[in-house]
C-alpha cells in the first residue's frame, strides 16, 4: 500500500508503471440493511451480489416527459452552450453531455431530494450521502458515441481522490434503451475487483477523457478475463427505468447508429463518510464540476 501525502491509505493503487495486477475489493458493496430504505431484502440481496439492480419505472411516463422536455430545453440554450460544463460529440459537435445538472436545473435538483431516489442511495451507501457527479448524457441518434469498458471508481480513485468505492450511480432513462441503442452494458459481479489500469494520468486528462477514454481503460486481456468470469448483461427497458449501479462495476457502452436517442439523466452519490481527499494518481484534483468537493448531505 503506497501512503498518499494526507496520510490516507491507498488499497486499490491504479495509473501504475509496470505490471498490472486484479486487486480483490475488500470493501462492500451494499452498507446498508433491508430495513433502512425503499429497496425490497430481495433486490437489495441482488445488487450486493451483481453490483447493480434496476428500478422499473421509478418516474411516471407524466415525469418522463417532463425531464425529458428540460433535457431539451438545456440542449438549445444558447447561453449555456459556451459553458465547461458542456461536453460535445467529437466529431459530430452536438451536445454529448452536460455536467454539474443538478446545480443548472431547478427541476434536476429537486430530482435529487426526490425521496424515490435519495433514500434509495442511503440505504446502498448506509450513510447521509451528497452528490459526487451529475449529468445528462444526450447519446443523440445516428451519431451518439458510447463508452469503452471502464470503472468508474478507477477514474474517481486516481483522478479524483476518492478513498473507496462506497458510490452508487443512478442512470434515469429518458428515452427507451433497446439492445441496439447504445444501451449500458454492466459485468454482473465484476465490482468485486478492482482492475488496476497502467499508465500516468496527463494533465486535464479530462479534457478528453470526457470526450473519449483512452487512460484508465482496461487491458483486452484483463476485460476478456472479467467476462469470462461475470459474463454481461446489458440495462434495456422504457424511459422512466433506472439502473442504479455500483461505482467499480466494469461497464460501457455502444454508438448509438439508430434514429432513436438513447438519453438519462446521471446522478453519483458518495457515502459523506468517503468524502474526496488528493487525488491517488494524478497531480490534481479534476474540476469541481466532475468531482464536487462540497460533501454536504443531500437532504429532502
Ligand atoms: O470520468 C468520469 O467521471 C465519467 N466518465 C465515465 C465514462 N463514466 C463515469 C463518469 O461520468
Ligand atoms: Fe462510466
Amino acid at each position: 500500500m503506497t501512503i498518499i501525502d494526507t496520510g490516507v491509505e491507498d488499497f486499490y493503487p491504479t495509473r501504475v508503471t509496470g505490471k498490472v495486477h486484479p486487486i480483490d475489493r475488500t470493501d462492500p458493496t451494499v452498507w446498508g440493511a433491508p430495513g433502512d430504505g425503499p429497496v425490497d431484502p430481495a433486490t437489495l440481496a441482488s445488487h450486493e451480489a451483481k453490483g447493480y439492480h434496476i428500478a422499473e419505472g421509478l418516474l411516471s411516463p407524466a415525469e418522463v416527459q417532463t425531464y425529458w422536455q428540460e433535457l431539451v430545453r438545456l440542449s438549445g440554450d444558447q447561453e449555456l452552450a459556451a459553458d465547461e460544463r458542456v461536453i460535445t460529440e467529437k466529431r459530430s459537435g452536438e451536445v454529448r453531455s452536460i455536467f454539474e445538472v443538478h446545480k443548472i436545473s431547478e427541476l434536476i435538483a429537486e430530482l435529487v431530494r426526490d425521496p424515490r431516489i435519495l433514500d434509495r442511495a442511503r440505504q446502498i451507501l448506509g450513510s447521509d450521502v451528497y452528490i459526487h457527479q451529475s449529468r445528462v448524457n444526450y447519446m443523440p441518434g445516428f451519431r451518439g458515441t458510447g463508452f469503452y469498458w471502464h470503472s468508474d471508481f478507477e477514474t474517481w480513485h486516481a483522478e479524483d481522490g476518492m478513498p473507496r468505492p462506497r458510490a452508487v450511480s443512478c442512470s434515469i432513462a429518458l428515452t427507451d434503451n433497446y439492445p441496439f441503442n447504445g444501451g449500458l452494458m454492466v459485468m454482473p459481479g465484476s465490482q468485486r475487483t478492482f482492475v488496476q489500469c497502467a499508465g500516468e494520468t496527463p494533465a486535464d486528462n479530462y479534457k478528453a477523457s470526457l470526450k473519449e477514454q483512452e487512460i484508465g481503460v482496461p487491458t483486452e486481456h484483463d476485460i476478456t478475463t472479467l467476462a469470462a468470469e461475470y459474463g454481461i448483461d446489458q440495462f434495456t427497458g422504457p424511459a422512466g427505468s433506472a439502473l442504479w449501479f455500483d461505482s467499480n462495476i466494469m461497464h460501457g457502452s455502444g454508438n448509438n447508429i439508430t434514429p432513436y436517442p438513447r438519453s438519462n439523466i446521471f446522478l453519483v452519490f458518495n457515502s459523506v463518510e468517503n468524502a474526496l481527499v488528493d487525488p491517488f494518481g494524478a497531480a490534481k484534483p479534476r474540476p469541481a464540476f466532475i468531482a464536487s468537493r462540497d460533501f454536504t448531505p443531500v437532504t429532502r
